[in-house]
């Protein structure tokens, strides 16, 4: 299939990247990602595009631009006919959308990483968060289902489908916790994502689809939304260390987390579809460390003490908290041959690093007066 006629094929916006060709005769892969907007979308797209995917992107209305964490890719679709990203408007609360571009592209993977991924979040808005977190994710198996059942006799192989399960659904089981461990979720967030998984895992065994379970422990990266408690975090050494702000508001500072980089664990979810075999698997660094340490690591970057700044505020604090994750990911180790590249430090001084720039970037707007530095972020 040639590339000119992608363009014109599907609509939406488009956008093209050097690399990964397929060689003579190969048909180009397409994945289609819900969720491509987000921290892991965007790597993940990065890394198919590499592997000479057609990618196609599922993004929802929003009153703002939300594709900047794609804007590096995207070409306009009136300039290029080589575009291999492709973005079309979905959303995991409206099936019919779903249905359609799971019809009409008849992709090759597709990877639901459409969430309302914020944990504190969920307790606030509960309701949509099972809607889109776990009915969504049942309305994307579903349209994955008919699709291969429509197409049964055209398609080489049935589509394939990823899960973007989350160590959150183990909530208060002990660590280490692996992919026998019990679930114990602590939030309508991670309750939802117990649906999603065990969805899943009905569709493989009620239909034979080739559908698989990532349990991600936390990843993270200088694309991680800033109300997450790192970036959170790096955000603030960076505009404290240039005088921008002084304080950084929290809440607990002794859960512990397993944090690894985004950029190493968007691999781990295309390696579960090239697998012979559907399975689920735990994917983590294997490491833990506390907020407060991850506090330490980071101030120290910059020489600074973050007991000078760190102020405890109340409304931080979740209503049910998730103390302490550690994975135990041999089982990824072994059958996918996967394995973390970045550590804990090495992840810390990357998101420091990135969001020191970004503070000198914000300093010089706000020395020519064009903006105030309390509105920042
Ligand atoms: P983000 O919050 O960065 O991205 C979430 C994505 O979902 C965004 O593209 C967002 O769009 C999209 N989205 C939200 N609501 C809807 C909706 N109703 N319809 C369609 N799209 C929607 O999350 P991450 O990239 O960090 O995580 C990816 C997935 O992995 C999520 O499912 C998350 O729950 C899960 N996960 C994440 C872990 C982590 O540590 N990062 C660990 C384990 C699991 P928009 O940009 O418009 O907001
Ligand atoms: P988490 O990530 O809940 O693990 O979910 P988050 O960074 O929000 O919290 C980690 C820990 O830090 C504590 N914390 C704070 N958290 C935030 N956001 N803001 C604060 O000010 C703050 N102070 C302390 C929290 O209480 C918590 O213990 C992330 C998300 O990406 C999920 O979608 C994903 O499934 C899991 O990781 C694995």
């Amino acid at each position: 299939e040639g590339e000119g006629e992608g363009g014109e094929k599907y609509s939406g916006q488009t956008a093209a990247i050097p690399g990964g060709m397929p060689g003579a005769g190969d048909r180009r892969k397409v994945a289609l990602i819900s969720g491509i907007t987000g921290q892991d979308g965007s790597y993940l797209t990065e890394f198919l595009l590499g592997k000479g995917y057609e990618v196609h992107g599922l993004i929802r209305r929003s009153s703002n631009f939300n594709t900047a964490r794609l804007d590096h890719l995207y070409v306009d679709p009136h300039n290029s006919h080589k575009a291999r990203m492709k973005l079309h408007y979905a959303d995991l609360s409206d099936a019919s959308s779903l249905r359609r571009w799971v019809d009409s592209l008849l992709p090759d993977e597709v990877y639901n990483l459409a969430a309302q991924s914020h944990v504190a979040v969920s307790f606030e808005i509960p309701d949509y968060t099972a809607d889109v977190v776990a009915t969504g994710a049942l309305r994307l198996l579903e349209a994955v289902r008919i699709a291969n059942s429509a197409s049964a006799s055209a398609r080489a192989r049935p589509i394939r489908y990823y899960q973007a399960g989350s160590s959150e659904m183990f909530g208060s089981t002990p660590p280490p916790q692996s992919e026998s461990s019990p679930f114990h979720p602590r939030s309508p967030y991670a309750a939802a994502k117990v649906a999603a998984h065990w969805y899943t895992v009905n569709y493989r065994e009620a239909y034979g689809l080739f559908a698989c379970n990532g349990i991600l422990f936390n990843h993270e990266s200088p694309r991680r939304g800033e109300n997450f408690v790192t970036r959170k975090i790096t955000r603030a050494v960076g505009r404290i260390r240039l005088g921008l702000q002084t304080k950084l508001f929290l809440g607990n500072l002794s859960a512990a987390r397993d944090w690894g980089f985004a950029g190493d664990y968007v691999e781990a979810m295309w390696l579960m579809l090239q697998q012979d075999r559907p399975a689920d698997y735990v994917v983590a660094t294997e490491q833990s460390h506390t907020v407060e340490e991850f506090l330490q690591a980071a101030f120290g970057c910059v020489g600074l003490d973050w007991k000078d700044h760190v102020v405890i505020d109340a409304r931080y604090f979740r209503p049910a908290e998730v103390d302490s994750l550690k994975g135990d990911s041999s089982k990824a180790r072994r059958l996918l041959a996967w394995k973390p590249r970045v550590g804990f430090l090495q992840l810390v001084r990357m998101m420091v690093d990135h969001d020191l720039e970004l503070a000198q970037k914000e300093k010089v707007l706000v020395d020519a007066g064009y903006i105030d530095a309390h509105q920042q972020p």
